[in-house]
């Protein structure tokens, strides 16, 4: 009888990992999604040789580029400027925790060297050196972690059949074996995650949309091809339990993914038309670019100010999520200098007012018109003034918890406030409002 209920119960158990509704994340992974939560800033960084043709990481498929073709860009990728220990502190100056970077974007082409197939930076190319072990080797001394993007879809993998969406342009062949592409995609981030590399933080997935052919299949969360994203998932936290998954599906996340990715919009909105409004419990991240463009684009000059930048990253923490910045460095390895000045500007911003988004969450009360706030524990909270009011106040609704002083954080005056049923009511006469965001400290009892 005893057997018999232990045979039941591993039975249950396995029946509810394939269905895959198991997923128990291990305490190295709890602990690196609160890591994750107080960093707040990361770096994102989409570099491959399409940068050659400075036009954007699409250019394969906007180009029309047949894979026969754009085989031979690798021939002319020799990033001799390429100095990942300048890329590191560009990012620590920028006030940055962590560094995501492209190992395969749709393209297909590794970043790294890779055994499972020669299309690969090491092999493929004149500059013959490891990029991503470069990088992940400064980051690793110099503190910061290292997340990979790794794209699901794949504009040159011959198995990647049945073609998506995109890149129908590019030759591949009518016929492949799913199953044997997704073996190759393991097998590469088998390689990634086996210790060469060190501790890879997380890994970020992109292009499962592609398989999804119309809106209505994709907030389905249903695909013609099967991912086996669970059979993915399990296998990078078996080889890395502290590796935080997330998948920039744009729909609410699968079970095994560990943060939940916005692209473009802050969590919960949705102007770009790209993503999902439910927001889930899990680690929220949003990304965006520095100018309009993601992988190195020549002619874009649509740089965000500074200030524009310090305003996304409050209205993130103030939604409880992390900002993940990007830059498209160009074909030689350089960060261009119109990026690094902008970055160091933020950077500057945060080492006086950091304290008010590292290590911080979302605050108690939503966003409102005025603005949002963040809170450090229980007892220290930041309002963040984005607009200025039209009062001479600032009405915070719902806000319960009692209040034993306000003060402006720069410069530390105490204000007055009148906290009632409705709300706190703050007063800000003699407060110096400042057009990037001016902050309020409130501290409870
Ligand atoms: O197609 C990609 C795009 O190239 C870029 O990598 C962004 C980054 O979030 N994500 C995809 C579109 O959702």
């Amino acid at each position: 009888m005893k057997r018999l209920l232990l045979t039941s119960f591993i039975y249950l158990a396995l029946l509810r990992i394939s269905s895959g509704q198991a997923y128990q994340p291990s305490p190295e992974n709890l602990a690196a999604r609160q890591w994750f939560q107080d960093a707040r800033y990361g770096l994102f960084i989409h570099w491959g040789v399409y940068s050659i043709l400075g036009d954007g990481e699409w250019v394969m498929n906007t180009q029309n580029i047949p894979v026969s073709a754009y085989e031979k860009l690798p021939k002319f990728f020799n990033p001799t400027a390429y100095d990942a220990k300048r890329w590191v502190q560009i990012a620590k100056n920028a006030g940055m925790k962590y560094i995501t970077l492209t190992s395969k974007h749709h393209d297909g082409f590794a970043m790294w060297h890779s055994n499972v197939s020669p299309y690969n930076i090491v092999d493929a190319t004149p500059y013959k050196k490891d990029v991503l072990k470069q990088l992940a080797d400064e980051c690793e001394k110099e503190g910061i972690k290292l997340f990979l993007y790794h794209s699901h879809l794949d504009w040159h993998h011959p198995d990647y059949f049945p073609q998506g969406k995109t890149g129908r342009q590019t030759g591949r062949p009518e016929s492949g074996d799913f199953e044997k592409y997704l073996q190759y995609m393991d097998a590469q981030l088998t390689e990634l995650l086996s210790g060469k590399y060190g501790k890879i933080a997380g890994i970020w997935f992109d292009g499962w949309w592609d398989q999804a052919l119309d809106e209505h299949e994709k907030q389905a969360r249903k695909t013609h091809v099967n991912w086996h994203l669970r059979r993915t998932y399990d296998l990078i936290h078996r080889l890395q339990p502290a590796a935080l998954i997330g998948n920039n599906h744009h729909v609410t996340p699968f079970e095994g993914e560990d943060f939940q990715m916005f692209e473009r919009d802050l969590p919960g909105q949705n102007t770009f038309g790209y993503n999902t409004s439910s927001v889930s419990q899990l680690p929220l991240e949003t990304c965006e670019t520095l100018n309009g463009s993601w992988g190195f684009d020549l002619r874009d000059q649509r740089y965000k100010s500074p200030e524009q930048i310090v305003r996304y990253l409050v209205g993130a923490a103030g939604r409880n999520a992390n900002l993940l910045l990007n830059v498209g460095p160009m074909p030689n390895g350089e960060i261009q200098p119109e990026f690094v000045d902008r970055l160091e500007a933020v950077g500057n911003w945060l080492k006086t007012h950091g304290e008010t988004i590292y290590g911080t969450r979302g605050g108690i009360i939503p966003p409102q018109e005025w603005g949002v706030s963040t809170k450090k524990g229980d007892t220290r909270h930041f309002l963040h003034v984005l607009k200025k009011p039209t009062t001479n106040y600032l009405f915070v609704p719902n806000f319960t918890p009692k209040v034993s002083s306000i003060t402006a954080f720069d410069g530390k005056k105490p204000l007055k406030f009148k906290q009632q049923a409705e709300g706190l009511f703050v007063y800000l006469d003699g407060v110096a409002m400042n057009d990037w965001d001016t902050i309020i400290e409130v501290q409870t009892k």
